[in-house]
């Protein structure tokens, strides 16, 4: 039962302890309750697709339950059914087709959708997949574990699935990792981190949603810790570690992080939750991960930011360009809190101070404190989580991206959610409130021809093709440079700008938009511009925007059209700059060298395959820019079953 009062203390059942030889998370033992699960789910899914193939392809709100025969008062929105909160998580189907009237979804064909699906992004083979879980990098293999539903293209159902690779790039799947087979993780297996401890054990710890839907912590260990692969995993006897503490919601208590270590010696970990629609991070000092201490008060809690998922907090060095292991603190270090606000599914973070005497941190600048500041990306990433890379010295950054077509479509090609290209992090040391994330370095290795386009003038209200050949996997870099003379003429404005309430990249100002339009068909009837737009205030202060505009990114009906971005500080000195990864639907950008990001899914029903193409443009009424690109066609990764996996 839910507690009606979320503020009082929650009875959580009583730990029974299991017979040892059921706690190995094996494949073998949990067929026959997968069997029964996946039954269960084909029945719902034949019924769920009945209902979207009904009369006119809708859901209406707040019918779930209700006769088939009520369809007969017009339903008029398709809307998929809401997954998540009744279990006491946020919101994972794509409810943005709400308002959008008596629409019958596109027809989609096989070789659309397959054309969609992406190249060099890791996603498993089939399914849903969400969350990043418990990055780490041992014996010579990164090992990556994530949100997984296999027995379907929708959230539910969730267990860890598992994959390897020797350079974030190139995939194994393994069997999975862990799943929904003990009392205290029935609902789930859901979000946890890593911790290599300095003798190299690692330590995992998920949230685990109870045979009750609570949200409890949970550990677990690899089975043999001389297996390279990690195929096996153990759930530790005394589980749960941790059940929801006096005063917290028995639903909003989870996504441990990686644990690090204070100066006494003991491992210091946050969880996320909320206390009205206060987002808090609760703080817990444990020895030995299986018996923990509650610090008074909060790492940091922001009102109205709602309820805190997968909090990471680390530190990012102040003078050196590597990354930091969990555990460094010291005058050289900052340290960013992140978190995925349920409430608006963004990821947040904010630059500050970690004082570990009263277990606290501390923003530089309350203005832009985590869930009211800075998001590490602009269009659709969330739920992310970083991990510290030993054998390169850097801190990485996994982002799960979503889809933004309708959930049916999800559905009919069987498969929903890419995560970004690992990206690592750094502190922007130029302006301090910034990190700087960019595609890891391995993703060069995926480099095949290239063209070069050297300072190429566009003129204001000019469109020139780039002649790549096909355009759906690319990875592009671009520098413009604006007509100085222009610039100091144009007009100053007092006109305030925002990407997303903007009429995008056909809505023409003095000073943009310009940049690259990717995705194009010959026509432009299908595009998505990344583009900045420069507003010039009073006084000649020059703000710049950095937006992706998918508006016109398909001609189909039932897709997300927003236009995603934010303004991008352009230091003293420094040419505005772009990269861009083109990877059939998704497209992942980076402004400034990745201090401004967003990632777009975008789902174009003619500038597919050999069809797609790709333009220079410059909209703005009043400047001349210059460009210089360099394009590479993009070879696509190896992401494929192990092969000693027969299941
Ligand atoms: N996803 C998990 C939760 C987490 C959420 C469930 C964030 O642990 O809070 O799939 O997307």
């Amino acid at each position: 039962m839910v507690d009606p009062n979320p503020l009082l203390p929650v009875s959580i059942p009583p730990y029974i302890p299991l017979p040892d030889d059921t706690l190995v998370a094996r494949r073998r033992p949990i067929k026959v309750y997968l069997l029964i699960v996946s039954g269960l789910l084909a029945i719902a899914l034949f019924v769920a697709l009945i209902g979207y193939g009904g009369s006119d392809n809708v859901q209406p709100r707040g019918n779930e339950g209700g006769s088939l025969a009520s369809s007969s008062k017009q339903p008029d929105r398709l809307r998929p059914l809401s997954r998540g909160p009744a279990a006491g998580v946020s919101e994972k189907a794509n409810q943005q087709f709400a308002d959008i009237g008596r629409l019958r979804s596109f027809p989609w064909n096989n070789s659309m959708l397959s054309w969609q699906r992406p190249a060099f992004h890791f996603q498993p083979e089939k399914n849903w997949m969400n969350d990043p879980n418990g990055p780490l990098f041992y014996k010579g293999w990164y090992h990556f574990f994530y949100q997984y539903n296999p027995n379907g293209a929708i959230w539910g159902d969730i267990v860890w699935g598992h994959a390897v690779s020797r350079d974030l790039i190139h995939w194994l799947h393994l069997p999975l990792a862990m799943v929904p087979d003990q009392w205290y993780d029935l609902n789930g297996v859901w979000t946890g981190s890593a911790t290599i401890l300095p003798d190299g054990q690692i330590v995992m710890l998920y949230t685990g949603s109870t045979n009750e839907s609570v949200q409890v912590q949970n550990l677990a260990y690899p089975a043999d810790p001389s297996d390279p692969l990690l195929i096996n995993w153990v759930k530790y006897s005394g589980n749960p570690v941790l059940v929801p503490p006096p005063g917290i919601h028995p639903k909003d208590f989870r996504d441990p992080t990686t644990a690090w270590l204070t100066s006494e010696g003991k491992w210091r970990i946050v969880i996320g939750s909320k206390i009205n629609k206060t987002g808090i991070a609760l703080v817990y000092d444990t020895r030995d991960f299986k018996n923990y201490e509650r610090l008074d008060g909060l790492l940091h809690g922001v009102p109205g930011t709602g309820m805190w998922e997968c909090v990471d907090f680390y530190p990012v060095s102040r003078t050196e360009e590597n990354g930091l292991d969990t555990s460094i603190n010291g005058l050289e270090v900052k340290h960013v809190v992140k978190a995925s606000l349920d409430q608006d599914k963004h990821d947040y973070y904010a630059i500050g101070t970690y004082h570990e005497k009263n277990s606290t941190w501390i923003p530089d600048n309350p203005k832009i404190d985590v869930g009211i500041g800075v998001r590490y990306d602009y269009g659709m990433f969330y739920a992310s989580k970083t991990f510290y890379d030993p054998d390169k010295g850097r801190r990485i950054l996994w982002g799960w991206i979503g889809e933004s077509d309708s959930e049916f479509a999800d559905v009919q090609k069987g498969w929903a959610s890419i995560q970004s290209i690992p990206r690592t992090i750094l502190l922007d040391k130029k302006t301090g409130t910034h990190l700087l994330q960019w595609p890891v370095e391995e993703v060069e290795s995926l480099r095949l021809s290239s063209n070069e386009f050297d300072e190429v003038e566009v003129k204001a209200g000019s469109v020139m093709k780039l002649a790549v050949g096909s355009a759906t996997q690319l990875d592009i870099i671009a520098e413009f440079e604006i007509d100085k003379k222009a610039l100091d003429k144009a007009p100053e404005s007092n006109a305030t700008f925002s990407c997303s309430s903007s009429g995008g990249a056909a809505e023409r100002g003095a000073l943009g938009p310009f940049g690259v339009s990717v995705l194009a068909d010959e026509t432009l009837s299908e595009q998505t511009p990344v583009y900045f737009y420069i507003v010039k205030g009073h006084g000649g202060s020059l703000k710049t925007h950095f937006c992706s505009d998918q508006s016109r990114s398909s001609e189909a009906t039932d897709v997300n059209k927003h236009i995603y971005g934010s303004s991008v500080p352009v230091q003293h000195g420094e040419k505005l700059s772009l990269r861009i990864l083109v990877d059939h639907s998704i497209v992942e950008t980076f402004a400034q060298g990745g201090r401004t990001c967003i990632a777009s899914r975008v789902y174009p029903t003619k500038a597919i395959y050999g069809a797609a193409r790709l333009f220079l443009f410059n909209n703005a009424t009043d400047v001349s820019i210059t460009a210089s690109l360099k394009i590479w066609q993009m070879n696509s990764a190896f992401i494929r079953p192990y092969p000693n996996d027969k299941n």
